[in-house]
């Protein structure tokens, strides 16, 4: 099967702007593509992974991906799919960010076997030493104030209003594909589908620059935005976006993520998100259908995606954490683990060494009052560590720590309170 008619197959073709011909360029050639990030956050998210693991695919099957780390354009803000005009961060700032982008690609992409010359650019180098005259002879002559005024992302803005420097970022991005396409003979720049006019701008600027009687052969092709089929935005939980970086969204919290996709939507996900072969897939729809509850394609997505992410240990470990909450085994935790297990938990920190329950539940805030704490006891609505407990003399002290450090307090089915020994 063609590497085109697999991404077809996984759904993760929006747009082609020759399909015939990239079919027949990317089945001769070992085709440089390229994708680019803007540093608009200390992070990547998942709203990024697919465009990242496009070119991690385009690797496997032999081609050469260049990650364009948008240290220039960052500094500048794409008007695409937004309505919004963007806060301009501090140039330091977006340097910094850029660093990081640059570090969570090298996690996907393979850019140290040189034989498959995978890099990673930053456009800061090549726009930060242009001039702004050389930009308005050599790019602005080529655009049409027209042209751009009908591009969807400028259209949308024009009620609203569009600053002269968002305006200008499609030239600037036009720019980067004409200039890999001259220096590193890139011919295919990908994307999600809100990039498509930033590259056709870049194509037709391709097309303008080359010399009299030479064919500029270059491609686009963009991968379509993820939906949901309950209509919620995707890539958004209660807590925010989930990022990339396990300081931000911790593996566990990601594998939640995963864990809790909507069975209409689980085996779009498989497809397009993993590496599974797609028979593999099958197989698990099947599942869906018949077996539902054991929601065994939601476990394979969660566990596939951590892996790709964050590695075997880490979802290792996201996993033990899940399954001691799911089966009451929270004392099997590590410190660690209960700290990341319980991040979102109302914590009350505890000094003395010993305390009576029902104190303890006043003052952590678990019941309103003394009275509210002895009918809850009484009625074996207080669990401690997942145990039930129901003496009203109970004291807790140190056999009730895990890991020498926290008190799991839960109170009815699912309100939990983690009590921190300090
Ligand atoms: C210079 C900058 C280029 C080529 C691209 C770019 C960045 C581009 C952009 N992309 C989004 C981003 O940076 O803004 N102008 O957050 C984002 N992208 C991945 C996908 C996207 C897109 O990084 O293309 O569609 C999200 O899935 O929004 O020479």
């Amino acid at each position: 099967m063609s590497l085109l008619q697999e991404l077809w197959d996984r759904g993760l073709v929006n747009q082609i702007t020759d399909e015939e011909g990239l079919e027949k360029h990317l089945d001769e050639n070992q085709v440089a593509l390229y994708c680019g990030f803007d540093p608009t956050a200390d992070s990547l998210h998942i709203g990024h992974l697919l465009p990242v693991l496009m070119l991690k695919r385009f690797q496997d099957a032999g081609h050469r991906p260049i990650a364009l780390v948008g240290g220039g354009t960052g500094l500048i803000g794409d008007p695409s799919g937004r309505n919004e005009e963007r806060q301009l961060n501090e140039a330091s700032v977006v340097q910094e960010w850029s660093q990081n982008i640059k570090d969570q690609l090298s996690n996907f992409i393979d850019f140290n076997d040189h034989e498959k010359g995978a890099m990673v650019v930053n456009n800061f180098d090549w726009l930060s030493k242009m001039s702004v005259i050389d930009l308005l002879r050599d790019v602005g002559k080529h655009f049409s104030v027209n042209y751009m005024l009908a591009k969807e992302s400028v259209e949308t803005r024009i009620e609203h209003g569009i600053s002269y420097t968002e305006f200008t970022y499609m030239l600037l991005q036009s720019l980067d594909f004409l200039n890999l396409y001259q220096k590193e003979n890139c011919t295919l720049q990908i994307g999600g589908s809100d990039q498509w006019g930033n590259i056709t701008a870049g194509l037709e600027l391709i097309r303008r620059s080359s010399q009299e009687g030479e064919e500029a052969k270059a491609f686009g092709l963009t991968v379509p935005l993820i939906t949901k089929a309950d209509g919620s935005k995707f890539g958004k939980t209660a807590g925010g976006a989930v990022w990339l970086d396990e300081k931000k969204t911790s593996p566990y919290e990601f594998y939640q993520f995963w864990i809790n996709t909507d069975d209409r939507d689980v085996i779009k996900f498989l497809k397009s998100f993993t590496f599974l072969p797609l028979e593999e897939i099958a197989k698990l729809e099947q599942e869906v259908q018949d077996r539902p509850e054991q929601r065994k394609a939601q476990r394979r997505l969660a566990e596939e995606m951590t892996k790709l992410v964050h590695g075997e240990e880490a979802l290792n470990q996201a996993i033990r954490i899940t399954e001691a909450l799911f089966n009451g085994d929270i004392k099997s935790l590590t410190k660690e683990e209960i700290e990341v297990g319980f991040k979102d938990v109302p914590s009350f920190a505890l000094e003395e060494s010993e305390k009576g329950l029902i104190d303890l539940l006043v003052e952590a805030n678990i019941s309103s009052s003394k009275r509210q704490a002895r009918e809850d006891i009484k009625n074996g609505a207080i669990y401690i560590n997942d145990e039930r407990q129901q003496d009203l003399q109970y004291v807790v002290d140190e056999k009730d720590r895990i890991d020498d450090s926290f008190t799991v307090i839960r109170r009815g089915k699912k309100k939990y309170f983690l009590i921190r020994h300090v």
